[in-house]
């Protein structure tokens, strides 16, 4: 049989951005090796010592050197954001923004941007997990005609605190504790859980960070959101709010939390490597962008306060214009150089999209500029390839370490006459960057706004929002993470706050974590926002994963049949066996296992398809696909059951219902486990 992926690598069409790369990709192939001052070297294996058992020598420069450069290899992590994984792409124009902005690259439809995008967790350390529950960052760098424009968004579509100034308490919170550095990429200790409580404008996003946006299933199936109120300036000068949107082609999808916790252990780089692969085998990330807009005139008209952060603008009151999409289609050459080394800045804007007065953009405007100086070494960080705008830059900005372009000429400072008083600046008609005047009146001040102080309406909202086993996942993350605070008091504090939610929900939680249960009263919305959910998304076969799980013996026709139809639909296929090499079917039709029990696992899968046979330690093989069944029932899978594959399932804890899918007798096998497996989860199932 077959066993390729069915994806051969796809050629991208290159853009202005790769042309620019090119010039700085160095394949060291073939090549003879050579010191940093290109001096070949004759010696590599043994440095530089006076007598064969003697001292080494500092003479030796190249081991110096070696040495040198290796001791000085890391810089230092993001602060938050660490771990992060990055794609090259670009983003096409639907339809011509220019009504509402004169951004260059919003003008012609059909135009297409050079695009990077770094997708995020926000607490771990670098070497942390991917599936940690958390939140998910989603920077967008455009490289546009006119400059670099950065969207630093989230996957969650509002935030933890409204003023920037308590976003370092927030930070020191939620990452590990200081006194024992625990726990590592997890929200789910007495600080942080200490944080919300004190901190009751949290409200909102914590009911977000324990729904299932926090455990993505990976980066293509998230959406993206800017959070903040930005505004889009059209070359009259007229003026739009806006939200910026990213929808993802193929639907809104998460783990289970169960599942996302053993795979931190099976495979903790599962979410990059699902990047990686789908890109090597052409299965290209897409997004749609929109927006969300209000017009200048219309910023009081509704119940929240459009320049406050935790709040959303509900999609059935402002709704979303789609005008492009982003295709992430080239993965990166070298993550060093490319996803550690690019420096991210709500700050890059280019001429038609501004900020508002949001303060927390505000903070975020000075945040990311300070943070690049010390990560990357100082101010020359925008000469890094990565970096660099597609168009070229001028200015009076000189020196500072590992300068990298040669600025010719006496003439380094404005007004001058020497240089004809160049490089000048633009007017707006020349496509100067010109801020918004907006008018700004008030008293110096420090305090909030009263229009920021209802935490608890839009948290309702959400919870309103969601189905049943969207609210039991919810309450089972808050059982989880407030189960894990020592300190009772804090426990208490949390089930106090979040009655404010929902009632039931709060005393479910107070009864499970041991504290009294709560006597407030929850918020009165009974609005609901259909988008919040994601039980009406997407849901497509194309990219999700099937393991087969087969020995000797199988029956050759009825497996090639489903596994071409797994094909035909754009499922990926993993042959997991005994052992890997060749195994025979009973009419002699040979497959390749690929994986075996020892090297994956059921929670890597997004179904399995139950074949069997025979095995050389075939209680072990018969255990293995029994325990693979009961582990995918139990994180709601959809499961294929071959002809040859009953009796494991008759040995399983599964029992027969929606989603599991029957061969023997059934000629639309094929097709209807195919409708499950887009399906992904069976949620009304029985799981002890
Ligand atoms: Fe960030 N954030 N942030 N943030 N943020 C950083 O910048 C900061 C916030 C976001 O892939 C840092 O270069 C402050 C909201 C992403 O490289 C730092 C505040 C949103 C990334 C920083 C926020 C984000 C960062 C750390 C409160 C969603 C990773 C390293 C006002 C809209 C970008 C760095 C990448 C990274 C500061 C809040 C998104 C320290 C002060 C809200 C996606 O500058």
């Amino acid at each position: 049989m077959d066993n390729s992926t069915g994806n051969e690598k796809h050629i991208v069409e290159e853009n202005s951005k790769d042309q620019q790369l090119a010039q700085f990709r160095v394949n060291n192939y073939g090549t003879k090796m050579t010191t940093n001052q290109s001096v070949k070297v004759s010696e590599d294996e043994q440095s530089l010592k006076a007598g064969i058992r003697g001292p080494t020598l500092l003479e030796d420069f190249h081991f110096r050197e070696k040495i040198t450069h290796f001791d000085h290899e890391r810089i230092p992590e993001r602060v938050v954001h660490a771990r992060g994984y990055a794609a090259h792409g670009e983003f096409e124009l639907y339809e011509s923004m220019k009504e509402f902005t004169k951004a260059g690259f919003l003008q012609q439809a059909g135009s297409k941007t050079p695009v990077f995008t770094r997708f995020s967790n926000v607490v771990g350390s670098r070497g942390s997990v991917d599936t940690a529950r958390d939140v998910r960052g989603f920077a967008v760098k455009f490289y546009t005609e006119e400059g670099n424009y950065d969207l630093v968004g989230n996957n969650i579509p509002v935030f933890f605190i409204q003023d920037a100034i308590k976003f370092p308490d927030l930070i020191h919170a939620i990452q590990p504790e200081p006194h024992n550095e625990m726990p590592q990429a997890a929200s789910a200790h007495d600080t942080f859980w200490d944080f919300v409580a004190n901190n009751q404008e949290s409200a909102h996003m914590v009911m977000w960070q324990m729904s299932d946006r926090a455990i993505p299933k990976n980066f293509r199936m998230m959406e993206g959101f800017g959070v903040h109120t930005f505004r889009f300036v059209n070359a009259e000068g007229k003026a739009h709010f806006v939200k910026f949107h990213w929808k993802p082609a193929l639907g809104i999808h998460s783990l289970v939390w169960d599942e996302a916790q053993k795979i931190a252990g099976k495979d903790s780089d599962y979410q990059r490597r699902d990047l990686w692969e789908s890109i090597e085998h052409g299965n290209f990330a897409e997004f749609e962008l929109g927006v969300q807009m209000i017009e200048e005139k219309d910023e009081f008209m509704f119940d929240f306060d459009i320049l406050d952060a935790t709040k959303i603008w509900p999609e059935e009151v402002v709704p979303v214009k789609i005008f492009g999409k982003m295709t992430l289609n080239r993965n990166v050459d070298n993550v060093f150089a490319e996803t550690e080394q690019v420096a991210f800045h709500p700050g890059n804007v280019v001429s038609g999209i501004d900020f508002t007065n949001d303060p927390l953009l505000q903070g975020r405007l000075f945040s990311y500029l300070d943070t690049q100086l010390i990560r990357l070494g100082g101010p020359n960080f925008t000469e890094i390839p990565i970096n660099r705008a597609v168009c070229p830059f001028h200015n009076n900005q000189r020196n500072g370490f590992s300068r990298q372009r040669i600025d010719v000429g006496q003439v380094s400072y404005h007004k001058n006459s020497l240089a004809n008083n160049t490089p000048s600046t633009s007017t707006a008609a020349e496509g100067g960057f010109v801020h918004y005047a907006e008018k700004v009146e008030g008293r110096i001040i420090q305090a909030r706004s009263d229009s920021f102080k209802d935490h608890f309406s839009q948290a309702r909202l959400f919870w309103n929002s969601m189905t049943l086993p969207e609210k039991q996942h919810i309450t089972e993350a808050f059982i989880f993470e407030v189960g894990k605070v020592q300190s009772k008091s804090v426990r208490q504090q949390v089930v106090d706050m979040f009655v404010h939610v929902d009632k039931a929900m709060a005393t479910t939680i107070a009864d499970a974590v041991g504290v009294d249960r709560p006597t407030g009263e929850q918020s009165t919305v009974t609005a609901s926002s259909p988008a919040l959910s994601q039980a009406n998304t997407i849901r497509v076969p194309q990219t999700l994963k099937v393991g087969v799980l087969i020995g000797n013996g199988f029956n050759g026709a009825e497996v090639k049949a489903t596994v071409k139809t797994f094909r035909d639909n754009g499922i990926t296929v993993d042959i997991v066996g005994e052992r890997l090499g060749w195994i025979q079917g009973s009419d002699g039709l040979r497959v390749m296992v690929n994986e075996s029990f020892v090297t994956t696992d059921s929670v890597l899968f997004d179904s399995i398809y139950v074949v069997g046979g025979t095995a050389v330690n075939q209680a072990k093989f018969d255990s293995d696909i029994v325990s693979f069944i009961n582990q995918a029932f139990m994180h709601y899978k959809p499961i294929g059951i071959a002809t040859t594959g009953e009796s494991f399932f008759k040995a399983s804890n599964a029992t027969a219902g929606p989603g599991i899918v029957f061969a023997e007798g059934n000629p639309s096998f094929d097709q209807i486990f195919v409708k499950a497996i887009a399906q992904q989860r069976f949620w009304n199932r029985e799981i002890y």
